[in-house]
């Protein structure tokens, strides 16, 4: 896969999260899903951009998402339609109608589903993987990375050189909280202070590109500055907005990526009409 490639690939995964998300949000408002949501719109290259060089490399890491986790469902391959199905409720969702927005487990893709206390995908992913030794990704919010168990089971996956990624998708929010006003330390250097080979990018896929290289060989911190679309919890809108990363991209590229855009739309948008008429 060429550099371009990577990028159209990774734009459609995010188009498909986007759209996925929208819809979401439009079915909060009519009180169609009844309970809170945690949506993912405007963090979704981060997910698509690691799941394009996951396909690269031909690597099936097992995920450990924690509560805004539909887009790294969608980017890792989950089926759209349990997702649809888990967030209305239903018993043939992914999780069984069980997991709400939070919790999405999914056998199928190797995604363990969140217990809702912040950060324990740490300490339970290391576990895992510490056993599995297979490719494994811990996805943490800015706020649950600041949890002391969090912060112990990175001294022991760079330890033990565990092929992990640590994912921190920095949107500066802990609910409503600034970083500023939680810390005064960023989490790449705490990695390295575990000896941890760590960066500091934004969302943008080509920096996913651009250090991939040693992925899944050593355990790996990547702290993403993103931005959260809506509302900690249900549809709504925080402001001010800083970037959308999906926006931003779409416009740079509109000649090549209108068309993808449109297309992603609509069968996102003929995906929920169909799993909603069947209720
Ligand atoms: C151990 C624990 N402390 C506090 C909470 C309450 N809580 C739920 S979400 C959240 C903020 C999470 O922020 P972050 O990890 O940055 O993820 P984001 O929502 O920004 O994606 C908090 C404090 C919790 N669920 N568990
Ligand atoms: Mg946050």
């Amino acid at each position: 896969m060429n550099k371009n490639q990577y990028l159209k690939k990774t734009f459609e995964l995010a188009a498909e999260c986007r759209y996925f998300e929208l819809n979401v949000f439009k079915n909060v408002e009519k009180k169609i899903i009844k309970f809170p949501v945690y949506l993912s719109a405007g963090q979704e290259f981060i997910s698509a951009s690691l799941s394009t060089i996951c396909k690269q490399k031909k690597v099936v890491p097992e995920l450990f998402p924690q509560h805004r986790c539909h887009s790294i469902y969608i980017s890792f391959g989950g089926d759209k339609k349990k997702l649809v199905n888990e967030l209305l409720g239903k018993n043939d969702g992914c999780t069984y109608g069980m997991g709400g927005s939070a919790s999405i487990h999914s056998k199928e893709i190797k995604m363990f589903g969140h217990d809702g206390l912040m950060g324990t995908q740490g300490p339970i992913g290391v576990g895992s993987c510490f056993v599995s030794k297979k490719p494994t990704i811990i996805f943490l919010g800015d706020a649950s990375a600041e949890e002391d168990y969090v912060l112990a089971s990175l001294g022991w996956a760079s330890f033990k050189k565990l092929p992990i990624l640590f994912i921190v998708e920095d949107n500066n929010l802990s609910i409503l909280t600034e970083k500023k006003t939680r810390r005064h330390w960023e989490m790449h250097d705490v990695a390295k202070g575990f000896k941890m080979k760590s960066y500091n990018i934004d969302d943008n896929p080509l920096n996913f590109l651009k250090i991939s290289d040693r992925f899944f060989k050593e355990p790996i911190l990547v702290n993403v500055n993103t931005n959260r679309l809506f509302w900690h919890a249900g549809a709504g809108i925080d402001s001010p907005k800083t970037f959308d990363r999906y926006k931003l991209i779409l416009k740079k590229n509109e000649k090549s990526y209108k068309k993808i855009d449109d297309q992603k739309k609509r069968m996102i948008d003929i995906l929920w009409k169909k799993q909603l008429e069947k209720q």
